[in-house]
């Protein structure tokens, strides 16, 4: 019988998947003393179908089967080697006293062996089913022991928010179309809801705000709140709750009053009877997310009411319902003055809410983005979190790779937020580290906890990228339990996504957590934040665009200096905003950790790090190091071919193939930047400095002609080649002056949004390979119409044998609007990057 199962094991190890099934794909198991395992049927303590007990019972004879190949029957009464599932009052009622459930809170679980049962007690029904995939992770994983723990959850609220729009666009989205909505109304087939409503209990998420919070409010017609209703329907039996985000102007634009005053009782009014028809199809709503005032969105200020006044009209209409308000600290003036040094949109959230403090109802949590901008690569955490002491909060996290490569790169962000998480605020010179704040605990709150945008889309594999899906695992376990260790989470996850296979598991560890410190060094360092454009796509590079605009994400990079200047002495005086020690950590170079540096000082280039180094010099060598990385993690991912099932397997190193193209358009376009604003070489002289390179716009050209690409920094030399017209075929040439031998040719290229155009390049008339500019379909990342650093991307044949003298062709067909644009082609020696 182990036999087989070691075979059928083997089987499905090479067998495809697609990814649907991420972390709950219950593969037979081989590892672990499997044979200890004696439950024989299971006891589900509610059997109706709305339960998430009832789902207990299903997902455990299911996983049993996958994993064990045993079909364990349902059973009423209780025998000698049963799996028992319930809830604390059902086991009592059927069984008597259980000893350990005092310390149960809501949503908590209890796993215990007695004797040959397994018992999987919750604290509610959600817990039940909570300790049942908590059960099933560890027979994934080969523990096959008795059981004995008690989970408790770190939090109240763990939230995910989709920001998905009513036409089933998603905001910030890079896994294809909404799996909630399309057309302007709730889908009909919410089939693939149901799947994901199981994926977030298994990492123990109880609600999901399901539309953007930029809030179209079509969302209230009797049409969608049906549709709404057939949402929670299906989330219901994993324990799932159903939240909604509100426009704040919806009375005057939906419901056409005059007004949208929250202090208006005809608006209190409209907002009590349509939050009455929401909770009459959907009882058990968890409650409204809102966006007030920001970013062009509506809200109280437009009549000089509070903040708070706003957010508590919500907290009146939910209140006798149980729900809650989920008030979003992202209020921020996008308009404001380049040219005034002490303006900061990073004071904005602080000076919005600190006076408010005390203020909100009961029933009312701010939910505060981690750091004071926008989920840059590095930011402090937002002081705000120690500055509300008598309101509820929540922390914001970020699952969709918004500003951190739109899941083509891959980048585990568990270590960042730990990071956040951990930081102690110091209010009152007293431990506050954000995790306690958040979970009530530091300030004694009722309430509390984590939201999490998340943007999953109907790409098979949820997030796009099969890697990119450790991030919802971990956000799950995290926002549960903010102590357990990253690198942790990420092996149980790796385990469970892939098999226990210890080259899988280590190549998957260290590609992981070395993906954020790769990511922070190609693109922004020292605190700089991201460095992407943050005025169209949030992809790629483009460092000018974060200063002289409204926005307020400046670097106030200048020829001889760079960095915000947070000081309170010199500067924004945002340094003090936090309690009294972290301020005057802030506030002085000498004591600003390295890595937030330029997030609270302006210097100059040649300002010395702690390291010795000079501020640009680290620019250049922190890219340099950074994509290198990137390079390493194609060769890691390869090693494991024939380990993985082949469809992952190619996926994933089509995507890391991209990373590692896509992270080297990053370090030449930001080194070529700030060198070209601070005119200082770079010491190692690579910056600007490429000997294996063959610029396209150098080469012999017929039907190609030179083009100045903008921004300049993101082609090398500044100049691409793009065809004549939209029709005409290009051909560029150039003699390979190289010694003879084998090569890798890479070819950088611009693939645009609406064209596919066909590329063919050969050496010496043989040809190497052939491709289409089609990345636009392939992945889910945000596309160009332009030439540059989006669009930017490179392909490399490897292995090409190259005579001195042979003459490298790449012929370009355009279509649509991309007139198959080409930037250089690199002809690299075995081990040479450039
Ligand atoms: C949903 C940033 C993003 C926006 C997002 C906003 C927010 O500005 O770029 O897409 O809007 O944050 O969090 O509200």
């Amino acid at each position: 019988m182990l036999f087989l199962r070691a075979i059928i094991s083997v089987v499905a190890l090479v067998a495809a998947e697609d990814g649907s099934q991420a972390w709950l794909r219950y593969a037979p198991v081989v590892q672990g003393e499997i044979s200890t395992f004696s439950p024989t049927s299971i006891i589900a303590l509610n059997t109706s179908e709305i339960s998430p007990v009832y789902a207990a019972r299903q997902e455990l004879q299911k996983g049993i089967r996958g994993m064990l190949g045993v079909q364990l029957g349902f059973n009423s009464t209780k025998n000698a080697s049963a799996i028992i599932v319930g809830t604390v009052e059902a086991y009592k009622a059927k069984y008597g006293d259980l000893g350990e459930q005092e310390q149960l809170v809501d949503d908590g679980f209890y796993l215990n062996s007695q004797g040959r049962n397994v018992l999987i007690i919750g604290q509610n029904e959600r817990g039940a089913l909570y300790g049942a995939f908590e059960y099933l992770s560890r027979l994934a994983q080969g523990n096959f022991g008795p059981v004995s723990s008690i989970s408790n959850p770190h939090a109240p609220i763990r939230w995910a928010n989709e920001w998905n729009n009513l036409d089933g666009t998603i905001e910030r989205g890079y896994a294809g179309p909404s799996i909630f909505f399309e057309g302007g109304f709730v889908k009909e087939n919410l089939t693939r809801v149901a799947e994901y409503a199981r994926l977030l209990a298994s990492v123990r998420i109880n609600a999901v705000v399901v539309n953007n919070v930029n809030a179209n409010p079509t969302l209230l017609s009797a049409r969608n709140i049906e549709g709404l209703g057939r949402l929670a329907d299906v989330m219901r039996p994993y324990g799932v709750q159903l939240g909604i985000a509100l426009n704040f102007a919806a009375p005057q634009t939906f419901g056409q009053l005059d007004t949208f005053d929250p202090l208006d009782p005809k608006v209190d009014a409209w907002w009590g009877n349509n939050t009455d028809q929401i909770y009459a199809r959907v009882p058990d709503m968890a409650g409204y997310l809102i966006k007030a005032n920001s970013e062009g969105q509506p809200g109280p200020l437009t009549y000089n009411r509070t903040l708070a006044e706003g957010a508590n009209m919500f907290a009146r209409a939910v209140a006798k319902y149980g729900g809650v308000v989920m008030f979003r600290a992202f209020v921020y003036d996008n308009k404001l003055n380049p040219a005034i040094w002490k303006a900061d949109r990073a004071n904005a959230a602080f000076e919005f809410f600190r006076h408010l403090d005390g203020k909100f109802d009961e029933n009312v949590v701010v939910q505060i983005k981690y750091g004071p901008i926008d989920f840059q690569v590095r930011e402090p955490a937002s002081p705000l979190f120690s500055a509300l002491r008598q309101t509820n909060t929540a922390i914001e996290l970020q699952i969709t790779q918004e500003y951190l490569g739109h899941q083509t790169h891959l980048v585990y962000l568990s270590p960042l937020w730990k990071e956040i998480l951990d930081f102690d605020l110091r209010a009152d010179n007293k431990s506050s580290q954000v995790k306690d704040i958040v979970s009530g605990k530091r300030f004694k709150r009722s309430l509390g906890g984590f939201a999490g945008v998340v943007n999953v889309g109907t790409n098979t594999n949820w997030l796009g990228h099969h890697l990119a899906m450790s991030n919802l695992y971990a956000y799950g376990m995290m926002a549960w339990d903010p102590s357990v260790d990253p690198e942790t989470i990420l092996q149980d996850w790796a385990r469970l996504t892939f098999g226990s296979d210890r080259a899988v598991l280590d190549t998957i560890t260290s590609m992981s957590m070395s993906s954020w410190p790769a990511y922070e060094n190609y693109t922004g360092n020292l605190g700089i934040q991201t460095l992407t454009d943050i005025l169209y796509t949030h992809f790629g590079p483009n460092p000018a665009s974060q200063d002289n605009n409204g926005w307020g994400q400046w670097t106030r990079a200048n020829k001889k200096s760079l960095g915000m200047d947070r000081t309170v002495r010199n500067g924004t005086g945002n340094a003090g905003q936090y309690p009294p020690e972290i301020a005057q950590m802030y506030e002085n170079t000498e004591s600003t950790p390295d890595n937030l540096l330029l997030w609270f000082h302006h210097v100059p280039y040649t300002h010395r790090l702690k390291s010795g180094e000079t501020v640009i010099q680290h620019f250049y060598d922190a890219h340099y190091a950074g994509a290198a990385v990137a390079q390493e993690f194609v060769k890691q991912w390869e090693s494991l071919k024939g380990k993985i099932d082949e469809q992952r397997y190619q996926e994933v190193l089509f995507r890391q193939e991209f990373h590692a193209g896509h992270a080297l358009v990053w370090r030449d376009s930001i080194n070529q930047f700030y060198y070209n604003l601070s005119e200082i070489p770079d010491e190692a002289k690579r910056v600007g400095i490429h000997p294996f390179r063959f610029e396209a716009e150098k080469m012999t050209l017929s039907g190609y002609r030179p083009y100045a690409v903008n921004p300049f920094h993101t082609a090398s030399g500044y100049t691409a080649v793009v065809t004549t017209s939209n029709s005409t075929v290009g051909t560029a040439t150039v003699e390979l002056t190289v010694e003879s031998g084998v090569y890798d040719v890479a070819i950088n290229y611009y693939d645009m949004d609406r064209g596919r155009s066909e590329y063919e390049v050969s050496v010496g008339n043989r040809t190497v390979g052939k491709w289409t500019g089609d990345l636009e379909r392939r992945l889910g990342r945000a596309t160009s119409v332009y030439l540059d650093g989006h669009s930017a991307t490179r392909i490399t044949f490897r292995g090409v044998e190259v005579r001195k003298g042979d003459v490298l062709k790449i012929v370009g067909k355009p279509d649509g609007i991309e007139p198959a644009p080409i930037d250089y082609v690199s002809l690299l020696p075995e081990g040479v990057v450039d």
